[in-house]
């Protein structure tokens, strides 16, 4: 099977991880032009693994530069179908690196190496590989209509899943026939860096993908600059206000995937064990680092106190350390800025009079690492229930009825995603139907699928990425 390993990496032996290094530009790897470089921190040890370029006005001219010169002669004027080949190859170049990749995304960004290996390096690929299909089908996917590239694609993505964010934004823009300014988060721009490699040895064109890395404000050069036709961000809903009203008045088209605070829906004929194995992922999976996480949890009332003791229960068995240990279950915490927003979080929790419980783990000394953490005794006024805190941090609360439980989900701000667990069908079209978010998902939760549409409602962004749905901001259509 090529999507997993029997055994996982336990060593970093696979990792080749360069001191410094530059930005990919027209092809190659090129210093900063200021010489400035930014350190790259393994979370779970507070150790340097390497620099990176910050990027300035002069990076983010020459890299705009050379994706409208690949742009002008050669990507758009290839045969579609030969644009799709190179999407595939650079599919079957992440696959042939997948153990390299998954060792230095778990070192660099702190995740489990059970998930980099099992869920972020294969789920890349497999975006890779849908959107080759599409590059020389786009008359089937428009029917009726002609599809042209935009011309040069700027995309800023965040640290929680650096190569499948990279994917999701890189491989629609490419097999639409668009050229790539892509900057990947401070935090986590080593498995983008590698990437930049995997284009050269796929061979393409120079230019077609460039990279720079740096701070926000690199990211908001791309933002700004004039001769990028198209955003793509991934981020805070605090920055995706900033990119939108530094658009506004352009006619650059733009995509926002932004925060969530997801509701999962436990009804009491839901299966019990099924759902406590769902509400472990929703929340904890890469250490609650995830938009459509499902922190808030709203159970009906008959189930709430099994449902809690099994939790607990469930919670004490989590592994929580060395995120290359194949048996880690939450591993370190991004960034020390994430630590001690989650750690805020927890003492603001307390003192709004919230019920706080931690799983008994033992934490590493060294690192950032939080326990598993539920807060009962919440209302709907809660902070901790209201914001996003990006963390292994649930909210528990309960409701009576199904429209109770609906309107309770729907009291957010935020749309992204949540989950209903219900043995009823119907119960699942009903509720499900009228939960105002991007996605809903029945009897499982964070289930990523390349052929999927995935975007907010409200404060959790516009527009859609992945599935044919993810074509549509790379494209423009005429008659
Ligand atoms: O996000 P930022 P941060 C949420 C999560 C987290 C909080 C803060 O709640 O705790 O945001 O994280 C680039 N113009 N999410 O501060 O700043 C930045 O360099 C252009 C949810 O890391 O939004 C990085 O590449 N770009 C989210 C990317 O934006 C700018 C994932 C995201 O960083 C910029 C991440 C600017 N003005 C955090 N400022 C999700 N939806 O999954 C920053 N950036």
């Amino acid at each position: 099977d090529v999507w997993t390993y029997d055994d996982a990496p336990q060593s970093t032996d696979h990792a080749k991880i360069d001191d410094q290094y530059g930005h990919f530009i027209d092809g190659t790897f090129q210093e900063p032009v200021k010489g400035r470089y930014l350190p790259s921190i393994n979370p779970a040890t507070e150790e340097e693994l390497s620099s990176i370029a910050e990027g300035t006005q002069q990076d983010v001219d020459k890299a705009v530069k050379s994706a409208r010169k690949a742009y002008t002669k050669i990507w758009s004027k290839i045969d579609a179908s030969e644009r799709g080949k190179y999407v595939f190859r650079l599919a079957r170049l992440i696959q042939e690196r997948a153990r390299e990749f998954a060792i230095i995304e778990s070192l660099d960004g702190g995740k489990p190496i059970r998930e980099s290996r099992d869920v972020d390096i294969p789920l890349a690929a497999a975006h890779f590989f849908y959107y080759a299909g599409w590059a020389d089908k786009l008359d089937y996917a428009f029917p009726g209509k002609k599809a042209h590239s935009l011309g040069v694609a700027g995309q800023i993505i965040p640290w929680n899943f650096p190569l499948l964010m990279l994917a999701w934004k890189v491989a629609p823009a490419l097999a639409t026939g668009n050229t790539v300014v892509l900057k990947p988060a401070e935090t986590t721009s080593l498995t983008a860096l590698k990437f930049a490699e995997l284009c050269r040895d796929a061979g393409l064109p120079e230019g077609v993908v460039n990279i720079v890395t740096g701070t926000g404000q690199t990211g908001s050069l791309i933002v700004n600059h004039e001769d990028v036709d198209k955003i793509a961000f991934t981020g805070s809903t605090e920055v995706g206000k900033i990119i939108m009203k530094s658009l506004a008045g352009t006619d650059k088209k733009y995509t926002l995937e932004l925060g969530g605070k997801g509701p999962n829906i436990i009804f009491e004929d839901a299966p019990v064990d099924q759902a406590v194995e769902g509400i472990i992922n929703a929340i904890f999976f890469n250490q609650g680092h995830v938009c459509c996480a499902g922190s808030r949890l709203l159970v009906q009332e008959g189930i709430a106190d099994r449902i809690i003791q099994k939790l607990r229960d469930r919670m004490e068995t989590l592994i929580v350390g060395d995120p290359l240990d194949k048996n880690t279950d939450i591993g370190a915490i991004n960034s020390e800025q994430q630590y001690n927003k989650i750690n805020e979080y927890l003492e603001l929790g307390v003192n709004e009079g919230a019920e706080m419980y931690q799983s008994s783990c033992t934490l590493p000394e060294q690192g950032y690492f939080c326990r598993p953490t539920l807060f009962t005794n919440v209302s709907q006024s809660s902070r901790i229930v209201r914001e996003e805190i990006f963390g292994p941090v649930l909210t528990i609360q309960t409701f009576r009825t199904a429209e109770e439980g609906i309107e309770k989900a729907n009291n957010t701000a935020y749309g992204l995603a949540g989950g209903v667990w219900t043995d009823k069908g119907s119960k699942i079209f009903k509720v499900g139907s009228k939960i105002r978010n991007g996605v809903v998902w029945a009897n499982t939760y964070n289930h990523f699928d390349p052929t999927s549409p995935f975007g907010g409602y409200k404060e959790s962004g516009k527009g859609r990425e992945g599935g044919l749905q993810g074509l549509y901001p790379y494209v423009k259509l005429e008659n």
